[in-house]
């Protein structure tokens, strides 16, 4: 085998050194004219000299090219070989069949020189690398790019007098083309052969993948020897399918004249390649597919892929109407445009199997939607107990402007392979219209395709003509069998048009002239192919009528059918949310704690090390401590408090999952979820071993990649599959959520009003002043305060048993001050008939505060014990002063309300001044306001100047949204009006905070002496 080893070897060389080459286009930008059509691989016109051969005919190969004693060897093989030629390696009985037989009659091989040899190699290698850029991709023929002068026969040293000469290639071991027994064949031969593969309608990317059998695996489907052939059934609903989805936008158009619904018109294909593909996944084992898509072409989508009903997309589109009157419990929301709303139905497919589908609501905001359906699809595959991920998957369609432009792509991409959060691959679509709104490609992206982005992941991208519907259907099932053999993701670009504007009131020529004029002419993916089919003779006009006839037909009595059609109650919750009540039903406040013989088993486990295991030192002591907070039920700090939580309710069943950066350790080392051995590496997560054969992935913790707004989205999506979990994401710093930004505007604050869909995701925003500067102190609260929509001047039913106040909020703001209330408001999440965000500003320095600590009975629901009010243990929305008042305190002349940690130095400068007639409270829960105990501390100190005192300037924090909701629970008591609210804080600013310690202090010095000064405050502050 010498001889292949030392060709090989010399070929790998070559290649390699064609491969590192600076990528063309940057290297010869500027040395070309800008858009060179250099489509012509016959050119016998040399662009560049190419080396003279020095020619070595094949014929006198030996050591030179075989190494030593290998030409012996070549010859006894031969000698073998003719004896009885099964005596062989298959791989050397086509070389001597093909070449030694031929080689006497044959002037061509016998003229082969071994540069010309290792020159063929470069071109197949070319074409697999670069044949892609030849590819007739754009059904408009406008595409202007430069041509890689890679497929130049010119640069290889060939001319057009060498087309007919025979060339042998070899038999390498690669799959595809390079393979193949045919080993000797006409240079004309092998480039149609490369052309065809690699230049014809579907452009192949995949060279850039490192793993040889994955590429193996591309190529033996790409260099197939026989065309691609459909059978005449598969042509016929191939057909069907276009003219559904094409008939379908035509019609909506009929009727909807001025609508906006921004039509798939002109990349109609991508629905019957979407549903083969869907027909392909399904007979590869997936059962459930989660679609995120923006709003081209969505309503097609729906209509045709997920198959909504057709008179409920049509009575939609009529401008929809509220769901009527159902008895209780009758939530419709605000509701959102028809090209944003979600649904799920089963439907069959081809193969007679069953595939629930279902599409993601997602806002206007392009992309954001897709860590959300990956999120959403990996938490299916958790609890369908879909290990290999084969069975769950997520497909997301994206524009190619926005694909290209928006970062959350790549943020989304790049969990593709992490562990906890894989999904076993997402098959992307690209529906490249070529144009974004009223931007051309060129404005819109540096990079040659619009895909590109994804080629940072080792994942094959199809470009493909969306005219080509056979191709399209090709490529689209290639992505299917790709993702469920390799676990990974791919992307279908299908390279297509957009007919009108970019909605259908928009006009545009005014900004794409030469484009549109061209499109006018331009017939349909559907016209083509029924051309194309009537023309080969493989169906009759008779056929084409009938389906178009039949389709139309349907159509319109979906559409009549639309004028009757009466919403059904509610389309919101998936089977496992049945029984959950929506912002309209009352759900009972249930107690959250918990029996302390529980407490103190989960308790154990949690802060126990195997044996045998060797932490490091101080992390040992850490658990020696907790372990002893446990014994003695004194002095549990924040970590184990959370860890309580979580333990506590994965006892009750519940699936808890943290994600975020650095959330194992803990961004500020007091977490310690998981704990690596010192010598081995080895890590351990005592949550991981609360109950007997726990599921390994019960309980997760996992640091995320380093991104807010991909990782965020993908929670989200992960939350809103099954009520029975717990999802947290912690931001490293509070004031870092503004990188996800969208996902709090467009889905967590909004999402329950739009589209009917419920979340308890609990997000842990550290917040707090403590000199670290401007971006480390403050997470923002003042940002999803103004996002509340509970009205500032109403007090909602505030009485225990009818109390819904926090169902008709869009979500939670807190910011809690001991170890027990976070537990309690943690577990709260679970316990309740329904589900609402929640947003914590989360501790930093109150993690190690002395007084930042709780004893074991305030988590527990032991009547009498200091966490049991009159109802039991639950989270204190407000936790009163320290000092044991009375229900009536009349010596008491100021009422500080405050938040957070504030509180603890409020305290201490309380003692410190000895201020006995101050009162501090501490308003846990923000935002749904908890008017009742306001009211409640107001009535106590009747004679009380009222303060709220915060750290954050006063235009953050929560003062803006306190103040007027005070004024409110005053007003009902009638005592004092707005002007009696006093300020104690820091003065408006820009910056959050000062980044010098010494100012920070001085300020912080200041607050507290004004909260204390003994004359009175004045107004406002
Ligand atoms: C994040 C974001 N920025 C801007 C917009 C406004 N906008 C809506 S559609 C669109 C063009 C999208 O182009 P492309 O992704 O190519 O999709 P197409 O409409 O061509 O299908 C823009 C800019 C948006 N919806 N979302
Ligand atoms: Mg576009």
């Amino acid at each position: 085998m010498a001889w292949f080893r030392a060709a090989s070897g010399v070929a790998r060389l070559a290649l390699r050194r064609n491969l590192a080459r600076t990528p063309y286009h940057v290297a010869r930008a500027g040395a070309l004219p800008r858009f060179q059509p250099a489509r012509c691989f016959h050119s016998t016109q040399l662009r560049r000299a190419a080396p003279v051969p020095r020619p070595v005919p094949l014929s006198r190969l030996t050591d030179s090219f075989l190494d030593g004693t290998s030409s012996v060897y070549l010859e006894e093989l031969q000698r073998a070989w003719e004896a009885d030629p099964s005596s062989v390696d298959e791989s050397w009985d086509n070389f001597f069949r093909n070449f030694v037989g031929q080689a006497a009659t044959s002037p061509g091989i016998s003229g082969q020189t071994i540069q010309e040899s290792m020159r063929l190699l470069l071109l197949v290698r070319a074409y697999q690398v670069n044949g892609h850029m030849k590819a007739k991709l754009d059904p408009l023929d406008l595409e202007e790019r430069e041509m890689s002068d890679d497929l130049d026969l010119a640069l290889y040293g060939f001319t057009e007098a060498d087309l007919d000469r025979e060339f042998f290639l070899g038999v390498w071991r690669m799959s595809g083309f390079l393979s193949e027994n045919r080993p000797v064949q006409t240079l004309r031969s092998i480039l149609e052969r490369l052309e065809q593969a690699y230049c014809g309608t579907v452009g192949y990317e995949y060279m850039h993948i490192p793993n040889r059998d994955q590429c193996n695996w591309l190529r033996e489907r790409i260099e197939t020897v026989k065309p691609r052939e459909y059978s005449q059934e598969r042509r016929q609903v191939i057909l069907d399918r276009l003219t559904w989805s094409t008939l379908f936008e035509n019609f909506l158009a009929t009727k909807w004249k001025a609508a906006k619904r921004f039509g798939l018109e002109g990349g109609e294909t991508l629905i019957p390649g979407m549903k083969e593909m869907f027909d392909r996944a399904a007979d590869l084992g997936v059962e459930s597919i989660v679609i995120g898509m923006p709003h081209r072409g969505r309503l097609n989508v729906l209509g045709n892929v997920v198959r909504k009903p057709l008179r409920q997309i049509f009575s939609e589109f009529s401008g929809g109407t509220k769901p009527v009157e159902e008895g209780e419990g009758l939530y419709t929301g605000t509701g959102d445009v028809k090209y944003h709303l979600g649904t799920s139905y089963d439907r069959p497919t081809r193969g007679g199997k069953m595939i629930h589908l279902s599409l993601v609501a997602n806002p206007s905001h392009l992309e954001a939607v897709d860590p959300v359906v990956v999120g959403k699809a990996r938490a299916k595959q958790y609890y369908s107990n879909d290990i290999e991920r084969t069975r769950n998957m997520g497909v997301l369609i994206h524009g190619d402007g926005s694909f290209a432009g928006q970062g959350v792509v790549y943020e989304t991409l790049h969990l593709s392979a992490l562990p906890n959060y894989t999904t076993g691959g997402t098959i992307h679509i690209v529906v490249n219209n070529q144009v974004a709104f009223t931007t051309d490609p060129k404005c819109g992206r540096s990079s040659q395709y619009c895909t590109d982005v994804a080629k940072a992941l080792s994942v094959p991208i199809f470009h493909v003509n969306g005219d080509d519907v056979e191709a399209v259907v090709h490529v689209c099932e290639l992505a299917a069998e790709w993702r469920q053999t390799f676990h990974s993701d791919v992307v279908v670009d299908v390279v297509c048009y957009r007919r009108f504007g970019h909605n259908e009131i928009d006009e545009p020529s005014f900004t794409q002239p030469k484009m549109y004029r061209v499109i006018q002419d331009h017939p349909s993916a559907l016209e083509l192919y029924e051309k194309e089919l009537l023309e080969s003779g493989r169906i009759s006009k008779d056929d084409v009528d009938r389906m178009r006839n039949k389709v139309s037909t349907i159509l319109e009595e979906e559409f009549i059918n639309s004028k009757d059609y009466v919403p059904r109650k509610r389309d919101w919750l998936s089977a496992y949310w049945a029984g959950f009540k929506s912002p309209e039903q009352i759900s009972r406040i249930r107690n959250t704690g918990v029996k302390p013989e529980i407490l103190k088993r989960v308790g154990q486990a949690i802060t126990t090390l195997p044996e045998n295991f060797k932490p490091h030192r101080a992390i040992k002591r850490i658990f020696q401590q907790r372990a002893e907070m446990i014994e003695t039920e004194e002095g549990i700090d924040w970590a184990l408090a959370e860890a309580l939580a979580f333990a506590t309710l994965i006892v009750e069943g519940n699936h808890v999952r943290l994600s975020g950066q650095d959330v194992e350790r803990g961004t500020f080392s007091h977490r310690h979820a998981v704990v690596h051995d010192q010598e081995t590496g080895e890590m351990y997560c005592p949550l991981d071993h609360i109950i007997i054969n726990q599921d390994e992935e019960m309980f997760t913790v996992s640091n995320s990649s380093l991104s807010e707004f991909g990782v965020l989205g993908f929670e989200l999506g992960y939350s809103m599959e099954n009520p029975n979990s717990l999802v947290l994401w912690e931001a490293q710093f509070g004031d870092f959520a503004n990188g996800a930004q969208v996902m709090f505007d467009q889905f967590l604050s909004s999402g329950e009003a739009k589209w009917l869909r419920q979340t308890g995701l609990a997000v842990l925003l550290p917040h707090g002043y403590d000199g670290q500067g401007p971006e480390h102190s403050s997470g923002r609260v003042e940002r999803f305060l103004q996002m509340s929509d509970d009205n500032p001047y109403i007090i909602p039913e505030m009485d225990p048993t009818l109390r819904k106040q926090i169902q008709e909020c869009n979500w939670q703001v807190v910011n809690v001050t001991t170890p027990a209330n976070y537990f309690h408001v943690l577990r709260r999440q679970l316990h309740r008939d329904f589900r609402k965000p929640l947003i914590v500003m989360s501790p930093k320095n109150l993690l190690r505060h002395k007084d930042c600590k709780s004893h074991l009975s305030e988590f527990d629901d032991v009547l009498g014990h200091p966490g049991f009010d009159k109802q039991g243990t639950r989270f204190k929305r407000l936790i009163k002063d320290r000092n044991d008042h009375k229900e009536i305190e009349e010596g008491i002349d100021r009422l500080i309300l405050c938040s957070g940690k504030v509180y603890y130095e409020l305290d201490e400068a309380r003692k410190n001044t000895k201020r006995n007639d101050v009162a501090i409270c501490r308003v846990e829960q923000l935002c749904p306001f908890p008017y009742d105990l306001i009211q409640r501390e107001l009535k106590r100190y009747p004679n009380a100047e009222i303060v709220w005192c915060q750290e954050e300037p006063m235009n953050m924090g929560a003062y803006s949204y306190v103040n007027p909701r005070i004024y409110t629970a005053m007003r009902a008591i009638s005592r004092g009006n707005i002007e009696d609210i006093k300020y104690v804080g820091r003065a408006p600013s820009a910056a959050t905070a000062t980044g010098f310690l010494s100012v920070h202090v001085q300020e912080q010095k200041e607050i507290l002496h004004k909260a204390m000064q003994p004359e009175p405050i004045g107004f406002p502050f």
